[in-house]
């Protein structure tokens, strides 16, 4: 007796999770980033948005940490449909979708405000567009800060300085173009493996935000962090095309609204860690290096722009419609 009940119960158990697997859409979500980072907290308040505003109808698992693996692989996952959302940097994006990638060239942004405005505005709706015909929808954008340059030996004040240095990038030619125009050697690699290489020396320097440079420990193994402020790159949270046009209109607003309130929750942490980054570093005994004059790291810029040119001539006007916007 006792036993059929059990089985009974058993049975209407699995039935009863079938069904929700079967009414719900289960996405699942990739970052890079650890516990407490901004981005980490507010893929989580999406997740969290994302259930309450689709009525339960979609919910959102998140894979922190890089666990699924390394950006450049996470993008192909969005693009395939493996995985449906991602919290990604532009600057991996920008090798696959070139009108994206004009937000990874050097000194391209006045700053922070500069950046939100261009992609609140025409410019950004070209980067969405060219992102969607690669299959990745950006839903809203992320503040990333501005990456500066950091090593081990000695601050950084002109071109001269890198000279020969490896210097580790992210995945993108333009930003191994960057620091050969600099005079080093640019280092393409996994974040993950950053850590590692500046330790065992298989690199000299890095270059990222306070937040990053902190979060990674970087900071243990390069102590001098230089106010290049050379890379502005915005981050999206994007979704498989697929998954997104697949939505109802009122669930692709309900997706829309998530995806920007956990943006403006986003900024809002940022702009705290980027202090809260900056003051351990200073306390555990980091050096901040002031650049008093970055126009000779600006003109060493000129070929990066050029060989942009030259391989995208049509995108000219998207570069020139970024430098016109106030
Ligand atoms: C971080 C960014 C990551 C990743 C990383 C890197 O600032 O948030 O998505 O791009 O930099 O340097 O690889």
């Amino acid at each position: 007796m006792f036993n059929r009940i059990t089985k009974t119960l058993a049975g209407a158990v699995a039935l009863a999770a079938l069904a929700s697997v079967a009414s719900a859409d289960n996405w699942r979500g990739w970052n890079i980033h650890v516990d407490g980072y901004p981005n980490t907290v507010a893929m989580d308040k999406f997740a969290e948005l994302l259930a309450v505003k689709t009525g339960g109808e979609y919910t959102l698992q998140m894979f922190h940490g890089g666990t699924l693996g390394s950006q450049p692989d996470a993008i192909e996952q969005v693009r395939a449909g493996a995985l449906e959302i991602g919290n990604f940097n532009l600057g991996p994006i920008g090798p696959l979708v070139p009108a994206a990638n004009v937000v990874s060239l050097p000194f391209i942004f006045k700053d922070v405000p500069h950046m939100f405005r261009v992609l609140d505005g025409e410019a950004g709706k070209i980067i969405a567009a060219g992102m969607a015909e690669k299959g990745i929808q950006p839903l809203a954008w992320y503040d990333a800060g501005a990456r500066s340059f950091y090593n081990g030996e000695k601050p950084i004040n002109t071109p001269a300085d890198v000279e020969g240095m490896k210097v580790r990038v992210m995945n993108n030619e333009l930003f191994t173009g960057m620091i050969a125009e600099l005079g080093g050697n640019p280092s393409p690699m996994a974040f993950a493996e950053v850590y590692q290489a500046l330790k065992t020396g298989v690199v000299d320097g890095a270059e990222n935000n306070w937040p990053s440079y902190e979060s990674t420990g970087h900071f243990e193994v390069a102590g001098f962090y230089s106010l290049s402020q050379h890379l502005i790159i915005p981050e999206c949270i994007c979704i498989n095309i697929g998954t997104f046009n697949a939505l109802s209109d009122e669930m692709k607003t309900a997706v829309l609204e998530a995806a920007q309130e956990s943006a403006l929750y986003q900024r809002d942490l940022w702009n705290k860690r980027e202090a809260a980054s900056r003051a351990a570093v200073e306390a555990a005994g980091v050096v901040v290096n002031e650049i008093a004059d970055k126009a000779p790291f600006q003109a060493a810029m000129a070929p990066v722009y050029e060989a942009y040119f030259e391989a995208n001539p049509d995108l000219r006007p998207l570069v020139e419609l970024i430098q016109a916007t106030e």
